[in-house]
């Protein structure tokens, strides 16, 4: 069966809803993307939502990305004016660099008098005489948001998971600096997917896995790979590269993936790629590089 690689949630207009409102609220927009694959991550929309407001692209996962490659987004986004980092949001220090990077650039350009955010303030029950930078941050499902926000914050105060569409709730958390993230963030679907981009977010956990078929999912990656980044499968699972599916029947013979009479367990070799993928361990492979 081939995979329909789309969103399936059904909630997605109200998600926008609620968006549209928060950032009402915020000078500062962090939109995480997946460094492996940073357009498909992406919202184009955003760019109209973000008007007005500082808007930085932070290029999260860099840990898992291919280095070259993500040097060479970093260079796309700037290059096209747009404020661009790159982080691992585990690390404490990678995100605090980003804040620094926000405040000074709020500071600059929202003057004590802008009237516009003294409303927004007020309306969100806080004091505008204080000035406080308000940010927030968005992505696609499992981009990392709620990691992000953690380590941001200093405390585990927002939920994560492994799975697509763990947040709900709604707070503010007042950063040492004095600034103040906006704990939930805003969740963006950009539809439709192209096919393209849309196995990419499969192959990055961002649509629901009880929605597709993990045999495909495997295969499409498999394929993928051994185009993308040759000799890597080979060198990982100590077998020889061919096409997709004897590639992925000899991965699954190398680890045991067998069923009665010696017929190979697809399910469970997908398993294993996919989440060997997932976790990194089949190397840092980053799913686009600019044009
Ligand atoms: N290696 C690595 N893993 C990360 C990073 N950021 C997040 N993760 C992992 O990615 C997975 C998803 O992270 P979350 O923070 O739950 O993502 P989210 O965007 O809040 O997801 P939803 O709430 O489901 O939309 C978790 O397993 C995190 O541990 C990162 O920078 N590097
Ligand atoms: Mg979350």
């Amino acid at each position: 069966m081939a995979n329909n690689y789309q969103w399936f949630p059904g909630h997605m207009a109200k998600a926008l809803r609620a968006m549209r409102e928060d950032i009402k609220l915020v000078d500062v927009l962090i939109e995480l993307v997946d460094a492996r694959a940073p357009i498909s991550t992406g919202n184009p929309s955003i760019q109209e939502l973000a008007e007005g407001k500082i808007h930085i692209v932070v290029l999260n996962k860099k840990d898992m990305a291919d280095p070259e490659v993500t040097k060479e987004w970093l260079d796309f986004f700037r290059g096209n004016g747009m404020l661009a980092a790159a982080v691992d949001s585990k690390k404490k220090n990678e995100v605090t660099s980003v804040e620094n990077l926000l405040t000074k650039l709020a500071r600059d350009e929202f003057k004590e008098s802008d009237a516009r955010f003294e409303a927004a303030v007020r309306a969100a029950g806080g004091d505008p005489g204080k000035r406080n930078v308000r940010i927030m941050v968005t992505g696609i499902p499992n981009v990392g948001k709620s990691t992000f926000i953690n380590t941001f914050a200093g405390r585990a105060s927002a939920k994560t998971g492994n799975k697509p569409g763990v947040t709900r709730g709604k707070q503010w958390i007042r950063l040492k600096s004095g600034n103040d993230l906006l704990d939930t963030p805003g969740v963006l679907y950009v539809k439709p997917l192209s096919e393209e981009s849309g196995m990419r977010l499969a192959f990055l956990g961002s649509l629901n896995d009880n929605n597709l078929s993990m045999d495909e999912l495997a295969l499409d990656f498999v394929k993928w790979c051994i185009e993308a980044y040759p000799g890597c499968l080979a060198s990982k699972y100590g077998i020889e590269e061919t096409e997709g599916l004897e590639t992925m029947e000899a991965i699954g013979a190398k680890r045991g993936c067998l069923k009665k009479g010696g017929v190979i367990d697809y399910e469970r070799a997908a398993g294993i790629i996919i989440d060997d993928f997932r976790n990194a361990r089949i190397g840092r492979l980053s799913l686009e590089r600019p044009e």
